[in-house]
């Protein structure tokens, strides 16, 4: 009996359990749900490398997306480029799509714009949802510049433009996805620059305020909406050419003791990162497995270990 009343309160509860429960977890579900999400990964390259192709990925899940527009930007322009002319859209979510192009921006970044359906035939439909982003969107390529002596690697971060005029994604409707208006009375003030007649202005131009030639009274302010279309930015991180062995962590072009000591040092030491690629079994991650691996090499301590060659690192980590 006893039990059987324990088990009626309980019941009794589990509504307002559950309620609970869905109070608590409302805002971090919200907050976390996008209608669209872009991402660039953090990949690896070698310096020298050209035409080093980064996926970009979209996760997409209430629109078709039939057309947008990507800006990227790198705070390392003088170490990493981007190619403007030319996109890589194979095997990617853009592929086959009527008008794919790309120029630069802010004089060292990168635009794509790009339209599923143009206006001759056949027609080409948008990217259908829900995408979960395991197919790129589309692949930028970038060209990697040599590495001064002094620097053994670095970090080129990747951004994403985020703001109304550089980001777009829309339906096949022309419905934009993530833009919002606000509304607010502004006054815009134009001049013109060069008159064709005495009414009509060829080149008007924004200025401050008057005098002016005219004036427009703005009251609709077009902004990207940040919780409705999330931006992961990534970076590239360069590292020297490798020389013999992927195990040759200070680029000494021999494998020697003096390797799984750099290793060791930035491991456990706070030391310098190693100069090259100190990642001596391929497994594309630097631990304890790579000092391992160099001593059992070195020494035929331990189990059996070969460190790739730099062929065999460029394929499974590149
Ligand atoms: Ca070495
Ligand atoms: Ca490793």
């Amino acid at each position: 009996m006893p039990l059987h009343f324990r088990s009626l309160k309980l019941t009794g509860k589990l509504p307002l359990i559950f309620f609970i429960l869905i109070i608590a977890c409302t805002p971090a579900a919200f907050a976390q749900f996008y209608k669209l999400k872009v991402s660039v990964p953090s990949v690896q390259s070698v310096a020298g490398q050209q035409n080093v192709a980064i996926p970009i990925f979209m996760s997409n899940y209430l629109d078709t997306v039939a057309a947008y527009e990507l800006t990227f930007v790198t705070d390392q322009p003088d170490l990493i480029r981007f190619n403007s002319d030319y996109v890589d859209t194979s095997g990617t979510l853009t592929s086959g799509w009527q008008y794919v192009s790309v120029d630069t921006a802010y004089e060292t970044g990168l635009e794509i714009r790009a339209m599923a359906n143009m206006v001759y035939d056949p027609i080409v439909h948008g990217i259908g949802y829900p995408q979960t982003g395991q197919i790129p969107l589309v692949k930028i390529l970038v060209d990697i510049e040599s590495m001064p002596d002094s620097i053994s690697s670095y970090f080129a971060n990747i951004e994403i433009m985020a703001n109304v005029y550089d980001f777009c994604f829309s339906d096949e409707e022309g419905q934009t996805i993530g833009l919002e208006h606000e509304f607010y009375y502004d006054t815009l003030w134009y001049n013109c620059n060069e008159w064709l007649d005495d009414t009509v202005c060829n080149d008007w131009e924004e200025v401050t305020g008057p005098p002016a030639d005219t004036m427009v009274i703005d009251s609709l302010h077009p902004y990207l909406d940040t919780t409705q279309v999330g931006i992961n930015n990534g970076s590239i991180q360069v590292v020297k050419n490798c020389m013999g062995s992927a195990g040759d962590a200070d680029c000494s072009g021999s494998l020697n003791l003096l390797d799984a000591v750099s290793v060791i040092s930035y491991l456990y030491k706070n030391g310098a990162s190693p100069v090259c690629r100190a990642d001596c079994n391929c497994d594309c991650v630097i631990n304890i497995l790579d000092i391992s691996c160099l001593i059992s090499y070195l020494y035929g301590v331990g189990s059996e270990c070969n460190c790739c060659s730099c062929s065999e690192w460029d394929a499974s980590c590149l």
